[in-house]
C-alpha cells in the first residue's frame, strides 16, 4: 500500500515549477490534519465540544474545536515557513508571512475553512477540512497583498479535504486527478485508498437542506419536484448531513448532487466562495463532475472579498446540467 508521502514524492514532478515547495506544503497539510484527527476524535471526552465566547468573521459562534483546528493549520504551514499568505474562515483577514531569509522565498498561498461543519461536533456528526492552494501572483521580494488570494478557482494549483468520518480521508487534486487517502490511526500513516476517483455515471442522491424550501428560486423547486416524481428512469433519493464535506464525499464514491442555494438568511447562498466552493469545485470537475452557482462555473468566477458568498451547485455533471437548466428555464 503507497502511503500519501511517497504519492506525493512519485508525483511531485508533475509541477512546473518542482522545487518540493508543493511536496513540503501537501506534507504540513497531512501533519496538521492527523493532529485535528485526533482531538475531534476525543472531542466527547474531554472539555473541548462546545463553544467558545468568540465569534468569527462572520459572526458565527466559533466552536473551541474550530479555534484548535485553525491554529493546527497554522502552526503547520506557518511556523514551517512553507507559505507566503494564510487565509482562513477564522481570521478576519489574510496573514501575509514574510520569509526570515530572502533566498528562501514560498511561493504558495493556503486558504482553508479548518473545520467545515463545525456545529455538527456536540452531536457527533462527521466534519472535515477544506483547503485551497495558488501560487501567488504578486512580486516574490513583496509581501503577499488581497490580489494573492482573489484569484479565480481555476488558478489553484492545489485543493482538497479531510473528511474526520468514520475512517479519516484525505482528498486531494493538483489538477491532475482525484486520489484519496485513508489514515491508519494505530501508525499515524495515510495510505492510498481510493485511486483516480471519478463520480459514479448516472447519479441518483440529491442532497439539499428542504427546510429552506420556501425561499429556493422556482428553478430549484422544480428540480426538487421532479427528482420526487415516480415516473423517473433513475428513482433519486435525498441524503442530506448539513456536513458539506460529508454530503460532498458520499456524492463523491456513489454519485450525486450538492445543492446549497439563495436562502432568505443567505441570498448570495451560504457557503464561502474562496475556500468552501473554489477547493470542492476544483475536486469536482477533476473527478469528471460539475460545479456552478447555477448559471456559470464556479472556478470562472472573479473573487471580490475573501469570505465573499455564492450558491454552489456540485457533483455529478448531467445532475448539475438538470439543475442549471431548471434555473435557466423557470
Ligand atoms: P444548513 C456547515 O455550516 C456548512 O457550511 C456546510 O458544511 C453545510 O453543508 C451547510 O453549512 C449546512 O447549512 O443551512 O443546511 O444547516
Amino acid at each position: 500500500m503507497k502511503t500519501l508521502g511517497e504519492f506525493i514524492i512519485e508525483n511531485q514532478n508533475q509541477f512546473e515549477y518542482s522545487t518540493g515547495e508543493l511536496s513540503r506544503l501537501l506534507n504540513a497539510i497531512r501533519l496538521a490534519s492527523k493532529a485535528v484527527n485526533h482531538e475531534v476524535n476525543k472531542a466527547g471526552l474531554v472539555d473541548i465540544i462546545g463553544a467558545t465566547d468568540q465569534k468569527n468573521h462572520s459572526n458565527e459562534e466559533q466552536q473551541k474545536l474550530d479555534v484548535y483546528a485553525n491554529q493546527a493549520f497554522k502552526r503547520a504551514l506557518i511556523n514551517r515557513q512553507i507559505v507566503c499568505g494564510f487565509a482562513s474562515e477564522e481570521e478576519d483577514d489574510f496573514i501575509a508571512i514574510s520569509s526570515e531569509n530572502d533566498n528562501k522565498r514560498n511561493n504558495y498561498v493556503v486558504l482553508i475553512d479548518p473545520l467545515d461543519g463545525s456545529s455538527n461536533i456536540d452531536v457527533n456528526v462527521s466534519v472535515g477540512t477544506i483547503f485551497s492552494v495558488y501560487r501567488r501572483i504578486t512580486p516574490s521580494d513583496q509581501p503577499v497583498s488581497a490580489a494573492d488570494f482573489l484569484q479565480k478557482g481555476a488558478k489553484q494549483v492545489a485543493a482538497g479535504y479531510i473528511l474526520y468520518g468514520t475512517s479519516t480521508i484525505l482528498i486531494y487534486t493538483t489538477g491532475y486527478g482525484v486520489n484519496g487517502f485513508t489514515l491508519n490511526p494505530a501508525l499515524g500513516t495515510f495510505y492510498l485508498s481510493h485511486p483516480n476517483l471519478k463520480f459514479p455515471a448516472a447519479g441518483n442522491i440529491y442532497s439539499i437542506n428542504e427546510g429552506n424550501y420556501v425561499h429556493f428560486p422556482q428553478g430549484i423547486k422544480k428540480y426538487i419536484k421532479y427528482c420526487q416524481e415516480d415516473k423517473n428512469e433513475r428513482p433519486y433519493t435525498a441524503r442530506y448531513v448539513g456536513s458539506l464535506v460529508s454530503d460532498f464525499h458520499r456524492n463523491l464514491i456513489s454519485g450525486g448532487v450538492y445543492l446549497y442555494p439563495p436562502t432568505l438568511s443567505y441570498p448570495d447562498g451560504k457557503l464561502r466562495l474562496l475556500y468552501e466552493c473554489n477547493p470542492i469545485a476544483f475536486i469536482a470537475e477533476q473527478a469528471g463532475g460539475a460545479a456552478t452557482e447555477g448559471k456559470n462555473r464556479i472556478l470562472d468566477i472573479s473573487p471580490e472579498e475573501l469570505h465573499q458568498r455564492c450558491p454552489l451547485y456540485c457533483g455529478d455533471k448531467s445532475m448539475v446540467g438538470d439543475i442549471d437548466r431548471f434555473l435557466k428555464f423557470n
